[in-house]
């Protein structure tokens, strides 16, 4: 699973990006690459909160929609100096070190709560400590996506979602990652590997079924026009981490460096709350554009989905009692 970069290859990288000089009466340069657009919540963040607190030192300049670095190749951009912030999900950070996949499993983390509670918690120290010192990349702050469901074009009287078993043969985009691909396969679907920006289209074509991601998501990326339904499957409450430079940390102050912290910290809080609103208010605006909005046996596929991580090569991975410590975290 450790795919294409080693962790020799790694610090190598690493090396080359600290020894770029940076003067320090000047302003450091933070590129942000995103793939998602200026207009998603985290964006916003970002721009509203996270720049203006860190503004008298960082020049903040952010590049939407993967514009500047296609979605999966941001970790290396940032270990290899090629960019300094990024928001990054478990599911890629495992291809590096597969134990954080234990974040990317389906009903693992209950809620937006349970989340920061996991984040904040010591079991996190040494997965942070892994990602600064093998892959140059600090995790500042967790921020919330939302709960991901299925998303279909077929209409709910073509096909009703009930169980994972009315999933079969169903062609679901997935992010292109290994333990994305495994969580479409947990959940009875057909997982299409793709990247984020070619949803819309493929959607369009029909060359995939669907797709699964939070309504937030649905919404901003407009996903709604494409399909007719949303199963709420609720598989993933998903997160993004906010990644940030350890070769620009370091050049900071500690001032700086607790701004920063601060600030990111910040926008995730703020990122999280508008994000928690609009999963609330969105069920009515995507009936109101003719969605069929409806929950599945829930308990069906929760039974699923954990099946097929017990004995998998994911939880093999997994630091013994740690999945028992993140549950006593939650409800
Ligand atoms: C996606 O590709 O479906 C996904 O939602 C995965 C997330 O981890 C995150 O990368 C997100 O895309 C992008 O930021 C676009 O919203």
């Amino acid at each position: 699973m450790r795919t294409t970069f080693t962790r020799r290859a790694l610090m190598a990288l690493t090396v080359a990006a600290l020894a770029t000089p940076v003067f320090a009466q000047d302003k450091t340069t933070v590129r942000l690459s995103i793939p998602a657009s200026e207009t998603d919540q985290r964006s916003i963040a970002l721009a509203e909160v996270f720049a203006p607190a860190v503004a008298d030192f960082i020049t903040y300049q952010p590049h939407y929609n993967g514009s500047l670095i296609a979605q999966g190749s941001e970790l290396e951009s940032i270990a290899s100096g090629d960019l300094e912030m990024s928001v990054t999900s478990a599911q890629e950070l495992a291809q590096f070190f597969p134990e954080f996949s234990i974040f990317a499993t389906g009903y693992v983390h209950q809620d937006a709560a349970h989340q920061v509670a996991v984040f904040n918690d010591p079991l996190m120290d040494s997965f942070k400590q892994t990602a600064e010192d093998e892959l140059g990349v600090k995790l500042l702050s967790v921020v919330y996506l939302g709960k991901r469901h299925v998303n279909l074009r077929q209409t709910k009287e073509e096909l009703t979602v009930t169980t994972p078993a009315d999933l079969a043969g169903v062609n679901l985009r997935m992010p292109g990652t290994d333990a994305w691909q495994f969580l479409g396969k947990a959940l009875g679907a057909n997982p299409t590997p793709m990247a984020f920006t070619e949803i819309y289209t493929a959607l369009q074509t029909g060359s995939v079924d669907g797709q699964d991601n939070p309504l937030p998501t649905v919404v901003d990326a407009k996903f709604y026009e494409v399909t007719n339904q949303v199963a709420l499957t609720a598989h993933l409450v998903d997160l993004n981490y906010i990644a940030f430079s350890k070769a620009v940390w370091d050049k900071l102050t500690p001032e700086q460096q607790e701004t920063v912290q601060k600030a990111a910290d910040d926008a995730a809080e703020s990122g999280r709350q508008k994000q928690l609103a609009k999963e609330e208010e969105l069920v009515a605006f995507l009936e109101g554009e003719g969605m069929e909005i409806y929950e599945p046996d829930l308990k069906a596929f929760r039974e699923h989905v954990q099946q097929q991580y017990v004995g998998s090569e994911f939880a093999a991975s997994w630091p013994e009692g740690l999945l028992e410590q993140i549950n006593a975290l939650g409800n």
